[in-house]
C-alpha cells in the first residue's frame, strides 16, 4: 500500500465514528430551515452538504482544511527554486488534512508519476473532435472516454463490500489526476499550436510538467501551480463541486464525476468566466484603441454592460461578500511579476470602479471581484492568449478537490443524493396564498 493510501486509511479509520455517532444518536437536531426564496432561488445558503475538505466564509474567503490561502503557500513544501509549493503535496493536504513533509511530497509525487501515461485511445478521441470544439467540451470528452479504465468499476462487479469502496475510487482519482495535466496540455497544443506535441519529462512535478508541455517558460511553472491550488476546492455547494459529488453518489465512477464536473464548470457564470473577463476587457480595449481608460471611461463601459442586461464577469459571488482571497492571492503575484501590463491595468482600473457600481445598482448581493476576475491577466501576459482555453486550467485544479472529496464521500458512506422537489401550488398553499 502506498504512503498516502496507509494514512488515508488511518485518517478515514479515525472520522468515521464521528459521522457514525452523528447519524445515530443526533440524527433529528435541525441544521436551519429552508425558505420559499431558497427553494424556488437555487438552495443559496442551504446547509444541506457536508465536507471536511475547504470551508468558504463570505467574509474571510476559503481554507483549505484549516489553512488560509497564504497560510497554504508558506507552509508546504516548495518546488526547489521556485516561489510556489508542489501541487502534489497540497493534494496530500487535501486528502488527509495533514501538511506533508518533503519526503511525504516526494512519495506522492512518485504515485502521480508510476500512473501518468495518458493511453492513446484518448489522444483519438481528441484528434476526432472538430477543431472549433470549445476545449472544455475535448476535455470533459477526453476524460469519459478513460472510462473504461475505472478500477471501481472492476471491483463493484466483482462483488465489493461497501467500506471498501473508498480505495478503488482513490485509484482511480490518482490515474486521473496525474493524467490531466497532459490531456489538458495536449488540447492546447492541438487546437492552438498546430498539433505541435511537447512530450511529457518524468523528472518534473506536476506544475512543472505542464508548463513544460504547455511550452511556456518559467516562471510559468509557478502559475501552473498557483492555478490548480487556487482552483482546487471552495467547498462542495459550487456547480463544478456539486455536480461531481452528486454524480458520484449515484456509484458512477471518477471518470463519470469528473467529466460532469468539467461540464458544470463550464458555464459562463461560474468557471467560465474567467474567458469572459478577457473577452469583456478586450471589448473594453478596442473601444479604447488599446489606450488605459481612465476611471470615468471605465464606469461608462460598466454601466452600459449593466444597462444591457449583462453581468459584469468577474464580480459578485452566491457566498462570499468580500473581495476573494483568490484573486487577491493572484493580484500579489501580478503586482510582483507584471506591474506594469496593460492587461493588470485594465483590471486594476476595473476593481477600483466596479463595485460602487454594483453597489449603486443594488442587485449584486456582493459588488467585490472573484477568482475569475484576474486569472485571464496572467496567462495573458505569460502568451497564453487563447482565452477560451482558459477554463481548462481551472478544471485541472478543480479535480484535485473533487477527487478528494469523493473519496472521502465513499469512505465515510455518503449516500445518493435526492433532494425533494415541490410544485408550484404546494408552495403557494404552504404561503397561505388563498385565490
Ligand atoms: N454583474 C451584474 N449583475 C450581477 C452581478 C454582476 N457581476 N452579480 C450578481 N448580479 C445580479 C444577479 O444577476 C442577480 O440579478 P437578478 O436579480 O436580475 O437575477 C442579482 O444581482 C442578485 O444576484 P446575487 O444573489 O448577488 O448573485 P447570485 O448568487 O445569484 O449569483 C454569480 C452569483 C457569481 C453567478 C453572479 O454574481 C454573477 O453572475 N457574476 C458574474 C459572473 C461570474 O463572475 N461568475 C464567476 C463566479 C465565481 C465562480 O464561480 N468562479 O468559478
Amino acid at each position: 500500500m502506498s504512503n498516502l493510501k496507509a494514512k488515508l486509511l488511518e485518517k478515514i479509520e479515525g472520522w468515521r465514528p464521528r459521522t457514525t455517532r452523528l447519524l445515530k444518536e443526533y440524527g433529528n437536531v435541525k441544521v436551519g430551515e429552508v425558505n420559499i426564496t431558497q427553494v424556488i432561488g437555487g438552495m443559496r445558503g442551504v446547509k444541506c452538504l457536508t465536507t471536511d475538505i475547504s470551508y468558504l466564509d463570505p467574509f474571510e474567503g476559503i481554507r483549505f482544511r484549516g489553512y488560509t490561502i497564504p497560510e497554504t503557500l508558506e507552509k508546504l513544501p516548495k518546488v526547489p527554486g521556485s516561489e510556489m509549493p508542489y501541487v502534489e503535496g497540497f493534494f496530500y493536504l487535501l486528502l488527509t488534512g495533514e501538511m506533508p513533509t518533503v519526503e511525504e511530497v516526494d512519495a506522492v509525487a512518485e504515485e502521480f508519476n508510476k500512473r501518468k501515461i495518458v493511453p492513446d485511445y484518448v489522444f483519438d478521441v481528441l484528434k476526432a473532435m472538430p477543431k472549433d470544439s470549445h476545449p472544455m467540451a475535448m476535455f470533459s470528452a477526453a476524460i469519459v472516454a478513460m472510462q473504461k479504465e475505472s478500477v471501481f468499476v472492476q471491483k463493484y462487479n466483482e462483488g465489493m463490500n461497501k467500506m471498501d469502496y473508498w480505495d478503488p475510487t482513490f485509484e482511480d482519482a490518482l490515474n486521473l489526476l496525474a493524467r490531466l495535466p497532459q490531456i489538458a496540455a495536449f488540447i492546447y497544443r492541438w487546437k492552438y499550436k498546430d498539433g505541435d506535441i511537447i512530450a511529457p519529462d518524468p523528472k518534473l512535478d506536476m506544475g512543472g510538467n505542464f508548463a513544460h508541455m504547455m511550452g511556456i517558460d518559467k516562471p510559468y511553472d509557478d502559475v501552473a501551480r498557483l492555478y490548480f491550488l487556487l482552483h482546487s476546492d471552495h467547498e462542495s455547494g459550487n456547480v463544478s463541486a456539486h455536480t461531481g459529488h452528486l454524480v458520484g453518489s449515484a456509484l458512477s465512477d471518477v471518470y463519470y464525476s469528473i467529466s460532469a464536473m468539467i461540464n458544470g464548470l463550464a458555464g459562463p457564470l461560474h468557471g467560465l468566466a474567467n474567458q469572459e473577463v478577457l473577452r469583456w476587457i478586450q471589448g473594453v480595449m478596442d473601444g479604447m484603441g488599446g489606450k488605459i481608460p481612465t476611471e470615468e471611461e471605465m464606469k461608462k463601459f460598466v454601466w452600459d454592460t449593466l444597462n444591457s442586461g449583462q453581468v459584469i464577469p468577474g464580480f459578485g459571488h452566491a457566498v462570499l461578500r468580500k473581495t476573494d482571497p483568490r484573486y487577491q492571492a493572484q493580484r500579489d503575484f501580478c503586482l510582483k511579476h507584471l506591474p506594469d501590463d496593460p492587461i493588470f491595468k485594465y483590471v486594476d482600473v476595473l476593481y477600483k470602479v466596479t463595485p460602487p457600481i454594483l453597489e449603486e445598482q443594488g442587485k449584486a448581493k456582493n459588488p467585490w471581484p472573484n477568482v475569475d476576475a484576474q486569472s485571464g491577466v496572467i496567462q495573458w501576459y505569460y502568451g497564453l492568449r487563447e482565452y477560451d482555453y482558459y477554463t481548462v486550467l481551472f478544471g485541472v485544479g478543480r479535480a484535485l478537490g473533487v477527487c478528494a472529496n469523493i473519496i472521502w464521500d465513499r469512505a465515510l458512506g455518503y449516500p445518493i443524493e435526492r433532494p425533494k422537489s415541490l410544485t408550484t401550488a404546494m408552495l403557494e398553499e404552504i404561503a397561505g396564498i388563498k385565490e
